[in-house]
């Protein structure tokens, strides 16, 4: 028998494992001829352009993966699962959901989720759904890793802002490691060309060696969790050795005369003496950076998930305000989004700052962009106060395993009256349920993101479809449709004018639409399945999922028509909304929609001005000055980072774990000094302890990791089934061993970077 050859069509699609979401081509192939037999990076792709990493090849694990559900489920009474027909799970769902309203309000029921790194365009219905139910408190993964960048960002700016690497003459990362973990365009070619030109310079400030690292000119190789520290003499050095930009920070920013006092008389020595760098090296990078004629920089998980977050967050932000880095080409710009990622009213709502401070009900906890700070959910739900969480619908996330603590996370998720899953998969969270509502896989549906950061082009791509759905699920927009109408929400008198209107082309659709919605504020909180149910059916190719876009192509080209009319869709009135719809449905690609220049960066901050004091930081800076840095604990030596990225990791999305090449268990790092003390050889088994949880873990000697420092990866210790039944677990679940009361004090974001932790050998 010769092996079967694969289908000569190449499908377009993306890949769904980091926000890169890089344009590729599937071949289709296989026995059944639906395995993803060959795959390529798409050429035609604007953002990605022809790249992919190691990891987009593996992506038929996924589609393939493990645990599919197929059917909607029912928790029965002894823990087990029945399947149930669509109808019965909508019934229950929606009168269970009611019923929580109706006796403790909208605000006791909780939504967590609505997207991963690959499919958002599900989550943007989602937003109906929370209206029917009055829901007034959600979360996603935003809220326990860029919320604090992202208060920052709108107090000083107003808007988002990130570094245009392809153009810098400096480029600085943060604890980030983009040649794993991406999060800019094209990323490892991207690092090859700074590092390999000699007039450009490549800084990274990472504890461990990093493939970044090995890149770099300067490797700030901090003590882990000393961030602080460091970037507060970073830009120490730039105020006392007077390499301000000073007539740049006159005339675009306000408030420096409150700032700079704050860095006149701090230690320098004492701050790198903390941080475990030498002095000369520290003023050297501070100079290099105030020098150049252009400085992009790029912050994430490393100080995100650490100790004084926030504080590092607006220090990074001030080194590169105080030496001019933003505006112009090669630093730092403001995108223009179709659709706005995080936000108050579901994904389609606004971003930014809710205009007062909002705090959850139980802990008081400040929501930022909308978001409930996630090391707080299980708090919020785990209590008898009377405004906790009763019931929760999560969608696309896996928070029992990916959230803080999640030994308190499951018995959270357990003391709900009602928990709701919507997913591909019967995953950690999934069984906690009492209700999993399946989805097709996102190669099976229409999908988009909407990680759409690229300046002055920015992109957004609709994938269609590489296989048809198998029978039993149901698309995202499908199952929320179906809740707002059990929920007696939306009825079909309230479309029947827009379906008339339709018969009449788009052009009457959109002028009955936009009246309907500004006339009655009731469609208005339903716009995503207004339009699902009116437009959908009429959308080729059952694109029905993508009518949510026809709102926001037209929004948006009524709110940047510059940026439309530049990427080319002209016209008056309706035109250039319609004109970018049908450009985004029929892109296979993926589509340029906003182009700007570098002038529309500047229009995005609020009033034109960056602001540079935030009070409630510069308080803590001070503190930093008497303040222990975080130093040995006698019970507990070892600072452990719970999460790195690496080449065979990918969050939760694979459930096959034979989807890694390499790493099969996700191997601790350690130091040769520390595995040599402990008397732990490569390839053995060290025991972990923190002071939630005791593991056992596979040893990599690694010699990249500083003394004192462990690390494992993110996305081990799913389960799966083996042939046969017993199902296996590869790799350590890094929550186990994280407790969620290891937080910052602003924001709430975890300490996952800096766990205490204690290694001792296994006899
Ligand atoms: N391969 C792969 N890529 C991914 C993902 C994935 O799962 N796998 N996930 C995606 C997601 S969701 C995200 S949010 C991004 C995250 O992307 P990154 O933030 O780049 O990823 P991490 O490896 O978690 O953390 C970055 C770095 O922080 C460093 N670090 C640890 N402690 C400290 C410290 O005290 N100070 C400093 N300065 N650095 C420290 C670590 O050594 C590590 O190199 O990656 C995305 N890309
Ligand atoms: N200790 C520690 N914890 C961490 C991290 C860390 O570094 N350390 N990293 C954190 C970060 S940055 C992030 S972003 C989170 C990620 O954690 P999560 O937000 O939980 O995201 P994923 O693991 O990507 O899970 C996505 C879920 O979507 C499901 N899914 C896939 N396709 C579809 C679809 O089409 N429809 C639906 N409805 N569901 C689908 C998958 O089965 C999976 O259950 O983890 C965080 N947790
Ligand atoms: S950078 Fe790699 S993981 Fe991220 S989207 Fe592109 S191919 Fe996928
Ligand atoms: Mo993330």
């Amino acid at each position: 028998m010769s092996a079967p050859q694969p289908n000569e069509e190449w499908h377009k699609t993306a890949c769904i494992l980091c926000e890169c979401n890089c344009g590729v081509e599937i071949q289709l192939g296989g026995p059944g001829g639906d395995r993803f037999a060959r795959i390529r990076g798409d050429r035609a792709h604007p953002a990605s352009q022809g790249y992919t990493c190691n990891k987009a090849m593996r992506l038929d694990h996924y589609q393939h993966g493990p645990d599919r559900v197929l059917q909607p489920l029912r928790k029965r009474a002894d823990g087990t699962f029945e399947e149930i027909d669509w109808d019965t799970a909508i019934r229950e769902v929606a009168a269970r959901l009611g019923a929580v309203r109706d006796t403790y309000g909208g605000e006791a029921v909780f939504y967590y989720g609505g997207g991963g790194q690959g499919n958002h365009l599900g989550g943007a219905y989602a937003s109906a759904t929370l209206s029917a139910l009055g829901v007034r408190y959600r979360s996603n993964a935003l809220a326990q890793e860029k919320t604090g960048e992202m208060w920052v960002q709108a107090k000083m700016m107003g808007t988002s802002v990130r570094g245009d690497f392809e153009h810098c003459e400096v480029a600085l990362f943060v604890g980030k490691n983009p040649w794993h973990s991406h999060g800019l365009p094209r990323a490892r070619h991207t690092l090859r060309e700074i590092a390999k030109d000699p007039d450009r310079c490549l800084i990274v400030i990472d504890p461990r060696r990093t493939e970044t690292a090995e890149l770099a000119d300067i490797h700030l190789r901090v003590k882990p969790g000393t961030d602080a520290w460091l970037l507060a003499a970073l830009v120490a050095v730039v105020v006392q050795e007077n390499l301000l930009a000073r007539e740049w920070l006159a005339s675009h920013t306000a408030g420096a005369d409150e700032v700079l006092p704050f860095f006149e008389k701090l230690s320098i020595a004492g701050y790198c003496k903390i941080a475990g760098l030498p002095e000369d090296l520290v003023r050297q990078t501070a100079r290099r950076i105030a020098s150049a004629s252009s400085v992009a920089v790029a912050e994430d998980l490393g100080i995100q998930m650490n100790r004084h977050s926030t504080l590092s967050s607006y220090l990074e932000k001030l080194l590169w305000m105080l030496t001019g880095n933003f505006g112009k080409p090669g630093t730092q710009y403001a995108f223009t989004s179709l659709v706005k990622l995080a936000g108050g009213g579901g994904a389609l709502g606004a971003g930014g700052l809710a205009p007062k401070t909002r705090l959850s009900p139980v802990v008081g906890a400040r929501i930022i962009s909308g978001l409930v700070p996630c090391n707080v959910i299980a708090e919020e739900i785990l209590t008898d106060h009377p405004q906790r969480y009763r019931a929760m619908i999560v969608e696309s996330g896996n928070p029992a395993h990916s959230l803080a603590d999640s030994q308190r996370m499951r018995a959270a998720l357990e003391a709900l009256d009602t928990l709701v899953v919507i997913d591909v998969a019967m995953t950690e969270t999934a069984r906690l349920a009492d209700y999993v509502l399946p989805a097709p896989s996102q190669y099976e549906k229409w999908e988009a993101t909407f990680f759409n950061f690229d300046f002055p082009r920015n992109a957004f791509h609709l994938r269609h479809p590489v296989l048809p759905a198998p029978e039993g699920p149901l698309p995202e927009p499908e199952i929320h449709s179906r809740l707002v109408e059990a929920l007696g929400e939306l009825k079909d008198e309230d479309l029947a004018p827009l379906r008339a209107a339709l018969n009449d082309g788009r052009e009457a659709f959109a002028q009955a639409f936009f009246a309907a919605v500004t006339a009655n504020p009731k469609l208005s909180k339903m716009v995503p399945v207004v339009l699902y149910r009116t437009l959908g059916p009429t959308l080729p190719d059952g694109a029905a999922s993508a009518a949510a876009i026809w709102g926001a192509a037209h929004l948006f080209c009524m709110q940047n028509p510059e940026s439309a009319r530049r990427a080319g869709y002209t016209g008056d009135g309706f035109e250039p909304g319609e004109r970018l719809f049908e450009a985004i449905v029929n892109g296979e690609s993926g589509v340029v929609f906003a182009e700007d220049d570098w002038s529309a960066t500047w229009n995005k901050v609020r009033a034109g001005k960056i602001n540079l004091p935030i009070p409630e930081l510069l308080e803590e800076l001070e503190q930093l000055a008497t303040e222990p840095p975080p130093g040995s604990n006698p019970e507990f030596p070892f600072v452990l980072s719970a999460g790195e990225r690496r080449a065979f990791t990918a969050n939760t999305i694979f459930r096959d774990p034979t989807w890694r090449k390499q790493d099969a268990t996700g191997a601790l790092r350690m130091s040769p000094a520390d595995a040599e003390r402990l008397g732990i050889r490569s390839g053995g088994r060290a025991r972990l302890t923190t002071k939630r949880a005791m593991v056992e873990v596979d040893v990599e000697i690694s010699d990249t990791m500083q003394p004192g420092h462990v690390s494992l990866p993110n996305g081990l210790g799913l389960d799966y089934p083996l042939d046969g039944g017993p199902r296996a677990t590869a790799g350590i679940a890094p929550n186990e061993l994280t407790a969620s009361e290891d937080r910052d004090w602003l924001a709430g974001t975890p300490w996952h970077k800096h766990v205490a932790a204690r290694v001792e050998p296994v006899a």
